[in-house]
């Protein structure tokens, strides 16, 4: 029972600044402590050193932000195979959501890893479908080995997840382009619209009975604190009305817990300059202290 922490205070996935201080926000609102008390043995590998380069005038502007996206993720993609090799459970901070490119790939030590993306948005846009040139709105792309090559390529060439494996939860935001390749890759989305209709409880289950079927030999979660209501976590880049709630979020937690098959994780889109007295940071730790088996008696 040990988790490594890892902090990536990168915000190059977006263009709102901020989101750099989520690693800080989240260790203030006592995540190491959350755990322990868990009786985890935690090791803090403190953050990522993210080079602070001006905003470059002219660059990419279907690629906002690359060489910096492409240096954080390489160097976060080392951090958790090792982690991985050392038998910890990865728990990485973020940082905007295109760190977990470099978080997939370094879980390459799973051959058939299965995804929950929690999230309002889905995450899979490729430079030629995305209205915003930010990299956040594509890691699920890429890590299907979709995009520019020095992104898909980051630690290690070829796809790092199958399009089968993957689960997106909490979706309301999805751009025309998202919407053809979900259909074209036929990738599980509970939409709000099914988390409205079965209620979360099926949801999990489903998702957890899917993954099963799938046989996969590990279970990341990376989940996006946008992907709850902005009620509870205003502190985000991309806030969505219309979100999961703070009891179907935990519940959602509790149900992972309970079917342990979780490998590693990440919490991204933290950003406390967004955010209304640390709230969204300490859901955030709330949230991870279900998520690693706490109960109320
Ligand atoms: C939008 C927003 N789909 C984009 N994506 C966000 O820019 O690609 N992802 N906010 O978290
Ligand atoms: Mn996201
Ligand atoms: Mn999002
Ligand atoms: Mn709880």
């Amino acid at each position: 029972k040990s988790v490594a922490i890892i902090g990536v205070p990168s915000d190059y996935g977006q263009t709102r600044r901020g989101v750099d201080m989520g690693p800080s926000a989240i260790r203030y609102a006592g995540v190491i402590e959350r755990l322990e008390a868990l009786g985890y043995t935690v090791k803090d590998e403190g953050d990522i050193r993210v080079e602070k380069t001006p905003i470059k005038k002219e660059q990419n502007e279907k690629l906002l932000n690359l060489d910096e996206v492409v240096e954080v993720c390489s160097k976060l993609a080392q951090k958790v195979e090792d982690a991985v090799n050392e038998e910890y459970i990865p728990l990485v901070l973020g940082g905007d959501h295109s760190i977990a490119i470099g978080t997939l790939a370094g879980l390459k030590k799973y051959k058939n890893l299965g995804v929950i993306w929690f999230d309002a948005h889905a995450d899979i846009n490729t430079p030629e479908s995305t209205p915003s040139g930010n990299i956040h709105g594509m890691p699920l792309a890429v890590s299907l080995g979709l995009g520019h090559e020095r992104l898909t390529s980051i630690h290690h060439d070829g796809p790092k997840v199958k399009a089968e494996n993957i689960i997106i939860i909490g979706a309301r935001s999805v751009d025309e382009g998202e919407r053809e390749l979900i259909k074209e890759k036929n990738i599980k989305v509970y939409t709000m619209h099914e988390v409205d209709r079965l209620g979360m409880t099926a949801v999990m289950e489903d998702a957890l009975r899917y993954l099963q079927e799938r046989g996969v030999d590990g279970v990341h979660l990376s989940l996006d604190l946008d992907g709850l209501d902005p009620l509870y976590t205003p502190g985000v880049g991309t806030p969505v009305a219309g979100g999961i709630t703070y009891r179907e979020s935990h519940l959602a937690m509790e149900m992972l817990q309970e079917a342990n098959v979780l490998t590693s994780v990440e919490f991204v889109e933290v950003n406390p300059i967004l955010d209304e007295k640390n709230k969204t940071a300490n859901v955030a730790v709330a949230l991870i202290g279900s998520l690693f088996g706490e109960t109320l008696v």
